[in-house]
């Protein structure tokens, strides 16, 4: 029975490896921002977000003594402007995957639409970007990039993100061939028992 246990808990981690979505909720109270400076990076769920400048926050949904406001998205959120370079990797420095995130324009900006450069540094040392121009609202962005080491945004003016959904892929976690052999050997010892017992 002991060993059944252990089965179930080994099939139910591998069906749940590691998703995880970033979404900056219960950080900032109503109508208040945290401000993430340089020295001291937004972390949530075993992720970093780390700016080169101050201008960058988590935004509550009804923070607007300074009209910031994420245009087409109900959520808090997190901002950064055109002086910013915003990185995000895993805490553990491990390598990532990005399957999509949304990305759009601060009412704050001085323009109307915004152009944000997305780049995706890989763990085998290549480089993809995704270059999304002429932001107007909270945009659905599909990227499905895997192996990362880490991602950096840039905008042309104040950008709002939201909703990273990213998986770590750790090399120190079991891998899925790895928790299967542990499940085939769990099913071995179960078989192994009844034998012994009949
Ligand atoms: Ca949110
Ligand atoms: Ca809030």
């Amino acid at each position: 029975m002991k060993s059944l246990v252990v089965l179930l808990v080994s099939l139910f981690t591998v069906a749940t490896a590691n998703a995880t979505l970033i979404d900056f909720e219960d950080v900032a109270a109503s109508e208040t921002r945290v401000v993430y400076l340089p020295s001291t990076p937004y972390t949530e769920e075993g992720f970093v977000l780390t700016s080169t400048h101050n201008h960058a926050a988590v935004i509550d949904v009804d923070y607007s003594t300074y009209g910031f406001n994420f245009v087409g998205n109900d959520t808090d959120w997190f901002g950064f402007s055109e002086y910013n370079t915003v990185t995000l990797t895993a805490d553990s420095g491990s390598s990532f995957d990005l399957s999509d995130l949304v990305l759009g324009i601060n009412a704050y900006a001085s323009s109307s639409s915004i152009d944000v450069l997305i780049t995706g540094n890989l763990f085998s040392g290549d480089t993809l970007v995704s270059n999304q121009t002429n932001l107007t609202t909270a945009t659905f962005i599909n990227l499905e990039w895997t192996d990362l080491v880490s991602v950096v945004f840039t905008t042309s003016n104040d950008a709002g993100l939201d909703n990273l959904n990213v998986f770590a892929t750790s090399s120190a976690e079991v891998s899925a061939p790895g928790a299967f052999a542990i499940i085939a050997l769990g099913l071995v010892m179960i078989g192994f028992r009844k034998t012994r017992n009949s």
